[in-house]
């Protein structure tokens, strides 16, 4: 029999957590931040370059794939790790957040929520089920529960009905997802900024019960003030031994933040697509790569990197591929962003660990710039 996903929790600093999550297709070291693959692929990037970055799991996007190329085409193609040549984990998103950021003429109801394709404007329903039977179909290792996301902000009697609404499809996505033994489930709180409300959907799901919990509905306007706010109490809400994982999030200073809360895993395309408009976070801070003032820079990104963009070209060669919209430009600063968002993330777990964390997070702070740099 296929063994089950075990989370081994290592050490603990504070609210701050390291440990290992265990997969079939190999082993995710926590804290863990997760690239975005929605369409099959990390934009810019091979599968092994994002492997040597090293990330250990990849996000992939049921709402994207479903519509194109289909989850049954990618199904009779092998599933979809042989499909992209990524061969560890990957975990899918269930769709509904993505249809009501992407999608045109929404119709949410108790069932599920119909749309058009933002691609070609077809029909389509994606409701637990089906998110669960497409989940499948691809051969995702974790999945998620289909669940809706609110915008911020919005009524206390809105966020608490579209919470309720979430964890009746939370149990739903359970039902449908069954028994599947190397196989994941994820479940999704909501709840918006009120504390009371995150505590019903935390004791909702844990009575249903899943493999790893999601916190849903921040990072979506609130700011991260609120989300600080938020992650000050939601993470213990949650069970100890399971993984805690933040959907989108985020930039380096919110996913530092969040793991010094109690979050295990994060996604978040911020590394990938500011690569592809010219933006580079650094240890210093961001750098905007199409400023003039790096055209005669022979300087790296950063001194202290060791990723190619860093190891082998100068500021003002980067600010000419950016200029002269060469495919590299984007290559190389995802390779980066992708990079030293690994380099963070190996950094708090090495520092929580050796329970020196808040060190850590000092030396983080204090080397980082305000504006650009
Ligand atoms: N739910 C799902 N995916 C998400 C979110 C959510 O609340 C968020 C919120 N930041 C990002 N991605 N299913
Ligand atoms: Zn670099």
């Amino acid at each position: 029999m296929t063994k089950r996903i075990e989370f081994q929790l290592a050490a603990t600093d504070g609210a701050a957590r390291t440990g290992t999550i265990r997969t079939t297709r190999g082993d995710i070291r926590t804290p863990a931040f997760m690239p975005v693959g929605t369409a099959a692929t990390v934009k810019a990037m091979m599968p092994e370059s994002v492997a040597a970055t090293g990330a250990d799991i990849l996000l992939g996007n049921t709402y994207h794939l479903m519509l194109r190329p289909t989850a049954e085409r990618i199904a009779r193609l092998g599933g979809l790790h042989d499909f992209m040549n990524w061969q560890g984990p990957i975990l899918t998103d269930s769709g509904g957040f993505q249809v009501m950021s992407l999608a045109d003429l929404r119709k949410l109801t108790e069932e599920g929520v119909a749309f058009r394709s933002h691609i070609d404007g077809s029909k389509h329903m994606l409701t637990p089920e089906r998110s669960m039977e497409i989940q499948k179909l691809l051969g995702s290792d974790i999945v998620m529960c289909f669940d809706e996301c609110p915008a911020l902000p919005a009524t206390d009697k809105a966020v608490a009905e579209s919470m309720e609404l979430s964890m009746r499809w939370a149990r739903r996505s359970k039902e449908a997802f069954g028994d599947r033994p190397g196989h994941a489930l994820f479940g999704i709180m909501q709840g918006g900024v009120t504390q009371e409300l995150r505590g019903i959907s935390a004791e909702k799901l844990k009575e249903i019960g899943f493999d790893g919990y999601a916190i849903g509905g921040l990072a979506v306007g609130e700011g991260q003030e609120a989300m600080f706010g938020v992650l000050d109490y939601a993470p213990a809400m949650l069970p100890e031994d399971k993984p805690r994982y933040l959907m989108g999030v985020g930039k380096p200073d919110d996913i530092v933040g969040a793991v010094a809360r109690g979050v295990d895993m994060m996604d978040c395309v911020l590394p990938s697509r500011s690569g592809r408009t010219g933006q580079a976070w650094t240890r210093q801070g961001q750098v905007n790569i199409k400023n003039a003032r790096h055209a005669d820079d022979p300087r790296p990104l950063d001194e202290h990197c060791t990723c190619p963009a860093c190891r082998n070209y100068s500021r003002a060669y980067l600010h000419h591929v950016f200029r002269a919209q060469e495919m590299i430009s984007g290559m190389l600063l995802t390779w980066h962003n992708l990079h030293y968002y690994q380099e963070i993330m190996s950094g708090m777990r090495q520092a929580i660990a050796a329970q020196r964390f808040d060190a850590w997070q000092q030396g983080f702070h204090s080397t980082r710039a305000m504006g650009d740099i």
